[in-house]
């Protein structure tokens, strides 16, 4: 495998990282611009198995997108809406412990994935009486939630500072927040795709301000649509420098632009397989102080993510159950996949299946029974 390497137009690159040698800039856009993916491949699969063996983590979790309404509408989003638009809605704390009640008793999921858009009217109370209500409904279940996009428009709607608004949300019951909001920190990006979404500075400084709390989080990269590879690789960099003063990430997840229903639908070019596992390699490469990579098989399918499990990620998942961001994008993949599935997939790929929280500590369950989603 070496000698594959060694013939490798980015064999110095990857040689370099297998050493243990940070790379630059300059090495993350030329392995973006070679189409060498088993190579890169093959080097990320080594650097995640010294990180982790065999050990595949994956998640009993569910999703909850508690309102669709947001005054960003991001090009290409294709889940928000504007209040009284067809299809627009809001749940209620009773309708989020209900959908919540709903597969407990099979799936005994271990966290709540909690996201949505950035309602201009619903009070501070609001969010504050969802962590309260699910906390007492579910002691033991991780609460993760609420972008750094949304956290700084409570912020901004509770008059408070953005670690003010956290600490109110943690005393609530906020376990950790999702790594959504991030897509591409580039300025030329956003000013084109999401004007009206906050800079990636901003996103980065509420991260930092969580990290500083105890606060983990998640990050995430949108990627294929008009980003550039030396912005892909730009973000991941800047990404990288603030785990190396915080150390609060627990996992990059790249997330797979799906273009259907969206304003950017005129690009109409979803990403290749080898884009899609070119992305996840190369992020194991560049964020060498990142734990995990995951992938989120609901936006990168069923089949890729597999596939990906041996190109530097070592994360799948979870079991998820409802979903409506991608779907609405056109997704063709179900809403959710038994544990039984995950760990088949897992281990099919000659891995080891661990159940994970939210932490990435190894969830124990008295006896067999594995949870199931139908
Ligand atoms: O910020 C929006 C993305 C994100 C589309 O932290 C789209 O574990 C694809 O961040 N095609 C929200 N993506 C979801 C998210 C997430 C998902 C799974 C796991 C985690 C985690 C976080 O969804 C948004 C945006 O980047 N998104 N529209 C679309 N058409
Ligand atoms: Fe709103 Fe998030 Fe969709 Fe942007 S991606 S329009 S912020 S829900």
């Amino acid at each position: 495998m070496i000698e594959l390497i060694r013939q490798s137009d980015v064999g110095d690159i990857l040689l370099k990282a297998l050493d243990g040698d940070r790379l630059t800039f300059e090495d993350g856009a030329r392995l973006f611009q070679s189409n060498d993916f088993h190579a890169i491949g093959w080097a990320a699969d080594q650097i995640r198995r010294q990180k982790h063996g065999v050990n595949t983590y994956y998640i009993a979790n569910r999703h909850i997108n508690y309102t669709d309404i947001c005054k960003n509408r991001c090009q290409f989003c294709a889940f928000s809406r504007s209040e009284g638009e067809p299809g627009a809605y809001v749940l209620t704390v009773d309708e989020i412990i209900e959908k919540s009640r709903d597969l407990w008793a099979e799936l005994r999921f271990s966290e709540l994935h909690i996201v949505g858009g950035l309602h201009p009217t619903l009070p501070f109370s609001y969010y504050i009486e969802m962590l309260s209500a699910l906390k007492s409904e579910f002691p033991a279940v991780h609460l993760q939630a609420f972008t750094a996009v949304e956290i700084a428009h409570l912020a901004d709607i509770a008059k408070l500072s953005v670690s003010g608004c956290l600490s109110e949300l943690r005393d609530a019951g906020l376990g950790s927040l999702p790594g959504g909001g991030a897509e591409v920190f580039a300025e030329r990006v956003r000013e084109s795709v999401c004007p009206e979404k906050m800079s990636g500075a901003e996103w980065l400084k509420v991260m930092r301000e969580a990290h500083k709390l105890g606060v983990r989080s998640n990050a995430t990269m949108l990627y294929g649509h008009i980003e550039t590879p030396e912005e892909k690789v730009d973000h991941l960099l800047r990404l990288r420098e603030l785990q190396d003063e915080t150390n609060g990430f627990l996992c990059f997840i790249p997330l797979r632009f799906h273009p259907e229903n969206t304003r950017l639908a005129y690009l109409a070019r979803p990403t290749s397989g080898i884009e899609d596992l070119k992305t996840i390699s190369i992020s194991r490469l560049m964020l060498d102080n990142f734990p995990h990579i995951k992938v989120f098989w609901i936006m990168l399918g069923v089949k890729t993510a597999q596939v990906a499990l041996s190109y530097g990620a070592d994360d799948f998942d979870g079991t998820v159950v409802e979903e409506k961001i991608t779907h609405r994008a056109g997704a063709a993949t179900p809403q959710g996949l038994a544990v039984s599935d995950i760990r088949r997939l897992i281990e099919e790929a000659g891995l080891k299946p661990i159940e994970r929280d939210t932490l990435y500590q190894e969830v124990k369950r008295a006896g067999s029974r594995l949870p199931a989603v139908s």
